[in-house]
């Protein structure tokens, strides 16, 4: 973690065409955002990340650019964005943009003016001869698509996209790349950003183009995760972009290991402040997150205690943009939604390092309710569902793992009201608002005392204002079937937080009973046993 970086930020995500729609268009705005800063205020956060607002084909929802230094007119102008960062300046509050690096859209001028035949800008692609009427090499995608597709009317000349042939990759071996990317950092960095999420950050150098060893998924990734290019390049962009503007960076880092992330945070080499690893949100998947199997809540304190203890600092996420909502994989959660919402809240606040909260998990948003995949949008599930009946799976199995493991359970409107359009918007949304809404939404849990939003509340509050949960270390003491259990202590400071994390009681361990301080907890009493989904944080006397 970089000295840029503030202990106390907690971190809010905000997911734009999903947040509040203010002119009644069925996709959330910038406007929509500015009027809803006192509510975000209200939380307690101190940052937002948005996720991209640039102009896009939006083949990829926003994460395919054609131009990084324009708002999509689906948000808004520029002046809306200079607003939206004066006023939540106003309120104490950051804003960190997603900067999307590994690729740009085909429609970006760069690809076009590439297509058109300009040797300067081919050379930001990554284009390749095919070998003997056959691809350039046996790459995976991200997106189960050919990472190769032919580069305009050639016949034997591809391009690489490691995602959709909407997003053509980077080539980050030319120096010119590097010199336009800082380019528009500085852009955003001038404009009063305070720090950037650097989306799929580890993958962006390729190392060579050679055949990968065969894998049952991206075959091909030894030769571009974590690379010395790619570091190189975050030292680079540290020193001479974010160094000089005081900002900071978090980076998004698929596959990533425990020596990885040290190597890419290690605050003396100077790249990242700290990264999204995946691996607690890999738990419940076999092989691959679309095989997903029942969440043992041992394993995930086995996961969440190995990264608290490998690494000083790092972004704790439970939900994003392109995850499932974290509460619905709980098997056993049915009719808890509220405790394990609060639950989670627990761990998300009383974990090391920087919380970051995707919006409506302050409510306790659940899975979209989908019916059919008509009603889906994103792309990586359609892709997914085609390679799926391809492969023969019967239809009932293909979608039910769209159901469960779609992007697009994040992606559902925020649930503000009770109302017609959620109090989201007044026009048709651009993806099914959840059928919950009339029970589940900001309107509701405002008025409530106990409920879910203020525990959300309370929690943020005690992460800002309790020293030993910014800086204490972590220990962890149980890690049993259902219940963990781990200490958090400064010098003068020892606070123990235990978890159920089971619709069944649970027997208070032994080793952890001890009298002590209720600092807060998702039950209003105090019990020998510990009920379903358990939250407490105390402080032991003597
Ligand atoms: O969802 C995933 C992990 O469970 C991945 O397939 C995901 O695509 C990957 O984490 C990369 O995500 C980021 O880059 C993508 C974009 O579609 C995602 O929304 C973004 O978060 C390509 O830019």
């Amino acid at each position: 973690m970089g000295k840029n970086f503030k202990r106390d930020t907690v971190v809010y995500q905000i997911y734009p065409r999903s947040y509040r729609d203010s002119d009644g268009d069925g996709i959330g705005d910038l406007r929509g955002i500015i009027s809803s800063l006192d509510y975000i205020a209200s939380l307690g956060v101190n940052a937002i990340w948005l996720s991209p607002i640039y102009q896009s084909p939006d083949d990829d929802n926003g994460y395919d650019i054609s131009d990084y230094k324009a708002i999509s007119p689906k948000f808004g102008t520029m002046d809306d964005f200079d607003e939206l960062v004066r006023e939540a300046k106003a309120r104490g509050i950051d804003i960190i943009m997603d900067l999307v690096i590994n690729h740009t859209s085909d429609e970006h001028e760069w690809f076009q003016r590439a297509l058109h035949g300009e040797e300067k800008y081919r050379k930001y692609y990554i284009i390749e001869k095919g070998q003997d009427g056959k691809l350039p090499n046996n790459w995976g995608n991200f997106f189960a698509e050919c990472p190769w597709t032919p580069f305009g009317d050639s016949t034997d000349e591809y391009y690489l996209h490691l995602f959709s042939k909407k997003q053509p990759d980077l080539n980050w071996h030319n120096p010119d790349v590097l010199a336009e990317i800082s380019d528009i950092m500085r852009f955003w960095l001038d404009r009063g950003v305070r720090g950037f999420r650097c989306d799929v950050i580890n993958i962006i150098y390729k190392n060579t183009l050679a055949d990968g060893k065969k894998r049952f998924i991206l075959t091909g990734q030894e030769h571009y995760l974590s690379t010395d290019g790619c570091h190189n390049i975050l030292k680079t962009l540290r020193e001479t972009v974010l160094e000089p503007y005081g900002a900071w960076a978090v980076g998004e880092t698929v596959f990533v290991n425990l020596k990885q992330a040290r190597d890419l945070c290690d605050e003396s080499r100077g790249e990242l402040d700290m990264v999204f690893s995946f691996e607690h949100m890999e738990v419940d998947q076999m092989v691959v997150k679309w095989f997903k199997t029942k969440l043992k809540p041992q394993k995930l304190m086995r996961c969440l205690s190995k990264w608290q203890g490998g690494l000083d600092w790092n972004a704790i996420y439970f939900e994003n943009h392109d995850q499932p909502r974290f509460i619905s994989r709980f098997s056993d959660g049915e009719g808890y939604r509220e405790k394990l919402s609060m639950m989670v809240a627990g761990l998300a606040m009383t974990l090391r390092g920087t919380p970051f909260v995707f919006e409506g998990q302050e409510i306790g948003m659940t899975n979209g309710d989908f019916q059919n995949l008509d009603e889906v949008e994103d792309i990586e599930s359609h892709n997914v569902y085609a390679m799926a009946k391809s492969l023969h799976l019967p239809s009932a199995y293909r979608w039910r793992m769209i159901q469960r493991t779609s992007r697009d359970n994040a992606r559902t409107p925020m649930q503000w009201s009770a109302d017609e359009g959620a109090g989201f918007t007044t026009g048709t949304p651009w993806l099914k608002i959840n059928h919950n809404h009339t029970e589940i939404n900001v309107e509701r849990e405002s008025a409530r005392e106990d409920g879910v939003l203020a525990f959300w509340r309370y929690m943020i509050s005690l992460r800002k204002s309790l020293d030993v949960l910014m800086d204490g270390d972590f220990t962890p003491l149980y890690e049993g079937r259902t219940v963990y259990a781990y200490a958090r202590a400064t010098r003068g400071e020892r606070v123990v937080a235990i978890f159920n994390m089971s619709a069944k009681s649970a027997k208070m361990p032994k080793s952890i009973l001890c009298e002590s301080e209720l600092i807060a907890s998702n039950y209003d009493t105090v019990e020998d046993t510990l009920r379903p989904f358990e939250f407490r944080l105390v402080r032991p006397l003597a």
